[in-house]
């Protein structure tokens, strides 16, 4: 995959997208000033934004993956996954007031996440391997919030916009990799007291290790990799939920407690 961008347009666009973020402003997608910019391209501007970070000082705490299941893909309207980084001060903690002024337009997702004990390199990554790289398996939320403007984007400028990470809430429970089968592990999503999600694992590439798998092969694009000891949520196995003031979120997992938000 090429790229069209020249470095001070990658430059310039990670600024533009990552004030947004900051500023908390809604922007339009970046696709519409650049049709031709390619994934190569967005990419790159991701990658730039972490560096912005990393430079003032954030800390990387994890990685996710975004789009991983037909409920999102659906709901979103695009084409294939894509993937991000965390940030130290996305962390809220469970049972957390969030600040909804933290946010533009927050939506809430129920995930799965892996904490790994291996390196995890190249392409053809298993399931089974993923398990046996994987030191623990924890419930936790995302807090997306796109940039974009009514949350409508395509691929390219939502993987620029580090596919909409800004927030996420680890359970308190964890399991090892052999626990159960991630496939079939059941979770419920509560707004307000009364359900308005549910799935299993299986909704996302119908194991959620394979969504770490794919990340390792999205990675090795880049000739990147996911180093050992790295938390990776796995992507939403329901449709996100907007979330305005007020609301509280309790996400249930089937034998791994519940996780409980509210926006303040
Ligand atoms: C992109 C990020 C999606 C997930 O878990 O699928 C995502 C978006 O929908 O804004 O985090
Ligand atoms: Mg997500």
């Amino acid at each position: 995959m090429s790229r069209t961008l020249s470095e001070q347009q990658v430059k310039e666009l990670a600024e533009h997208v990552e004030a947004a973020e900051l500023d908390r402003v809604e922007i339009l997608k970046i696709t519409d000033d650049y049709p031709d910019m390619s994934f190569a391209d967005a990419t790159a501007v991701q990658w730039e934004i972490r560096r912005r970070k990393e430079n003032r000082g954030n800390k990387i705490v994890g990685l996710k993956m975004g789009l991983t299941s037909w409920a999102k893909i659906h709901q979103m309207g695009v084409e294939k996954p894509c993937y991000g980084f965390l940030a130290d001060y996305f962390s809220y903690a469970d049972g957390a007031k969030v600040p909804f002024n933290d946010f533009i337009h927050p939506k809430v997702e129920a995930e799965v996440a892996f904490v790994t004990n291996k390196d995890l390199r190249g392409r053809d990554v298993t399931v089974d391997e993923v398990l046996a790289a994987t030191e623990l398996v924890v419930p936790a939320v995302e807090i997306i919030d796109s940039r974009y403007k009514d949350f409508k984007f395509d691929l390219t400028s939502v993987m620029a916009d580090n596919s909409s990470s800004r927030g996420f809430v680890i359970g308190s429970h964890s399991a090892t990799p052999d626990a159960c089968d991630w496939s079939t592990l059941g979770v419920v999503m509560e707004k307000n007291g009364e359900i308005v999600q549910l799935g299993a694992g299986a909704a996302v590439l119908d194991h959620p290790a394979a969504s770490v798998a794919m990340l390792a092969d999205m990675l090795a694009d880049v000739d990147e990799y996911i180093p050992a000891g790295t938390f990776v949520m796995t992507g939403g196995i329901t449709a996100a939920v907007l979330a305005e003031p007020g609301d509280t979120f309790t996400v249930r997992y089937q034998n791994l407690g519940s996780i409980t938000l509210s926006f303040a």
